[in-house]
This record gives structure tokens, sequence and C-alpha cells, in this order.
């Protein structure tokens, strides 16, 4: 890579070197104190347009919305989160492996808020240590709890920052060609969800019959500290609080997901284990506080809509965890 010098566009190799790397997931070597990470702080954001095309600015991001009864009431509202799914739905072409191109666009056009500090004697085009997406740091800090699916991660040394890319695993690629036709139906209905909660503008309302159209999104760049490493990092934020009281981004970002109606205990502890731990990682990551959660019902219809504040599912989840673990090891 060195003779591209600062050109950041990702090389192009059909069989790339890989050097394997194995992180061990014994859980008695995550038992420390939780490392130090900072609130990270936005330096930027881009959109990815309907045809995923990148535009450096925030025409994606959305306004979160939601209908609220009378007295103030928060309403269970019924949504169909099958609407639209054969005739309103655009799907993202997962064949495409973009990699880091978005993060590198908007590094190659932002280079003056990264540069070289050449007082301090460090000479590195990106001044980070780690250049990622959110979405590869929430697979490493969950895979001491994961027992399902394992994942690849390809990282590249250059200029003295370390980026970090996915590489599909056969496992996933052989996962993702085998979806179910109910499996897609659930990845539609947590689209469908923000369509009926999000608004394009702060003048209108959510359009319940836009298109789902998976090639768009609002992304934030962060820079964030974990312990002496200092990361940049971007990833998908689904909407703001519009109210004007809401804090500076990534405060003001809220995180929208859907989940199936919890029925029993056995249910909330599944739910307690598995998705907030996810839920919760994700969020962290980026600092954003709240998750706004649709729950459905077998006939994909939402029932009721919950806040958690991000902060508090540690405590939520703290026993069901250990009660898991300690069975495991
Ligand atoms: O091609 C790939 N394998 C990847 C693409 C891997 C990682 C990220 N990306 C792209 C996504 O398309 C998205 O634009 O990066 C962007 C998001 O990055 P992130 O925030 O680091 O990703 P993550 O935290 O894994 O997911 C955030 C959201 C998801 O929300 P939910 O609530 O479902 O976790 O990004 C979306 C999704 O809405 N998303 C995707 N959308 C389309 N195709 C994908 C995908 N493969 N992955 C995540
Ligand atoms: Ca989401």
């Amino acid at each position: 890579n060195r003779k591209r010098g600062l050109d950041l566009t990702p090389p192009v190799t059909k069989q790339p070197l890989l050097l394997p790397s194995t992180l061990k997931t014994t859980h008695s070597l995550y038992q420390g104190s939780f490392p130090f990470y900072r609130l990270p702080l936005e330096i930027g954001h881009f959109s990815l347009d309907e045809k995923r095309q990148y535009h450096a600015d925030k025409r994606r991001l959305r306004y979160f919305c939601l209908p609220v009864g009378k007295e103030g009431k928060q309403v269970s509202p019924g949504w169909d989160l099958m609407n639209g799914y054969e005739s309103c739905y655009v799907k993202r072409n997962e064949e495409e492996k973009e990699g880091l191109l978005h993060i590198l666009t908007w590094l190659g056009k932002n280079r003056s808020l990264l540069g070289a500090n050449a007082d301090k004697g460090i000479a590195r085009p990106v001044d980070r240590d780690f250049v990622t997406w959110r979405g590869h740091l929430t697979k490493i800090l969950c895979t001491p709890y994961e027992t399902q699916e394992g994942w690849l991660l390809a990282v590249t040394l250059f200029k003295g920052t370390f980026y970090i890319s996915e590489q599909e695993t056969v496992a996933a690629c052989k996962k993702r060609k085998e979806r179910t036709p109910e499996q897609e139906k659930l990845m539609y209905s947590g689209y469908k969800f923000e369509n009926y909660i999000c608004a394009d503008s702060l003048e209108s309302g959510p359009d319940k019959c836009a298109v789902v159209n998976t090639n768009e999104a609002f992304c934030s760049v962060l820079l964030a500290r974990l312990s002496s490493h200092s990361l940049l990092i971007a990833g998908e934020v689904d909407c703001i609080d519009p109210s004007p009281k809401s804090p500076l981004p990534p405060s003001c970002y809220i995180e929208l997901k859907t989940s199936a109606q919890i029925r029993n205990p056995h249910q909330q502890r599944s739910f307690n284990r598995y998705k907030l731990l996810k839920w919760w990682s994700q969020s962290f990551l980026l600092g954003i506080p709240v998750i706004v959660a649709g729950f459905r019902s077998p006939e994909a219809k939402v029932v009721s809509i919950e806040r958690f504040r991000t902060s508090d599912i540690p405590h939520l989840i703290r026993g069901c965890l250990s009660l898991c673990l300690g069975a495991w090891f």
C-alpha cells in the first residue's frame, strides 16, 4: 500500500493475504474491570441515498416521531410490519461488499480534521490508531457471549493506522443465501418499523406508505478512545430526537429495534441474554443513549413500544449473563 501515497481507496485484491490470528473466547479472560471507553465525539457525518450514493450531508437523517395518544399516554399502534413487503421494498444488493469504502470517502474529504500532527512527532495521514465500522466493534465486544455466529476481520496497517474491515465467513454467506421467506420478512419488518416512527423532515409526520429502501442510511463519524487506543468509528444512525431540548450528537440520536412480543419469563430471559446484550453493545459504542423497541405479535403487528436507556441495560442483563455463563464454563 505504500506506493499509493495518500490515496485512501481500498486496494483491489482478489485473494487478500490473510495472516490469521484468533481471539480467545474463554470467559475467564474477560472477567477484569471494564476498560476506559470515552463517550464518542461526533466529528462528521454522511448520507447514502436510495442508490447507495455517498453525500457529504444529512439528507438521510430522519426525525423521531412517536405517536402519542390522548392525555399524552403512549399508544400501542397495531401497525402492520408486513405492509408493503411485496410492492414497496427495495433491498440493498448484499453481494456487493463495500468494506470501508464510505468511511474512506469521508476521510478523503476531511483530511484536515485528522491530519498529521508534526509537533507531537506524529506523522500519519489519519492520526488515529484504528478506523472501522461500529458494527465490526460490536462483533468483537460480544465475542465472549456469542456462541452461534463467528466473524472474520481483515486488518490493514497503513501509515500508522489499523483499518479494520470484515470478510464474510463461509458460514455467514451460506446462512445469508439460505434465508427462509420468514427470515426475509423479519428483516423487512425491522425497516418498516422505522418508517412508522420516523419523519423525513421536521414539518412532516412519518410516511407510513413510503418505500422501504435499505440502500439508504445516515452515518455518524466519531472519535472514540478505548484505554490508550484512539479510534475513528462510523455507524448508521436511525434517527434524531428533534425536540429543542435534545443534547448534541451523539446524545440526541435514537436507535430503533424490533423484537417478538415477550409472553413468559423464559422468553424474557432469552431476550435479555441475547438481544439486549447486542442492542447495548451497538448503542454504547456510538454513545447513543436511548433505544426504542417495537414488540410485534406473531401476525407482525406492533403490540407495544418500549424505551430503554442504554446505560440501564447492563443492570437489566447482569444476573442473566452470570447465570448463562456459569452453565457454560
Ligand atoms: O456489507 C457489509 N457486510 C457491511 C455493511 C458490514 C457492516 C456495515 N455495513 C454497512 C451497512 O450497510 C450500513 O450502511 O455499514 C453501515 C452501518 O454500519 P454499522 O452501523 O457499523 O452497522 P451495524 O451496527 O452492524 O448495523 C447498524 C444498522 C442496522 O440496524 P439494526 O438495528 O438492524 O442493527 O445498519 C444497517 C441496519 O439497519 N445494516 C445494514 N443494512 C443493509 N445491509 C447492513 C447490511 N448488510 N448491515 C447493517
Ligand atoms: Ca436499528
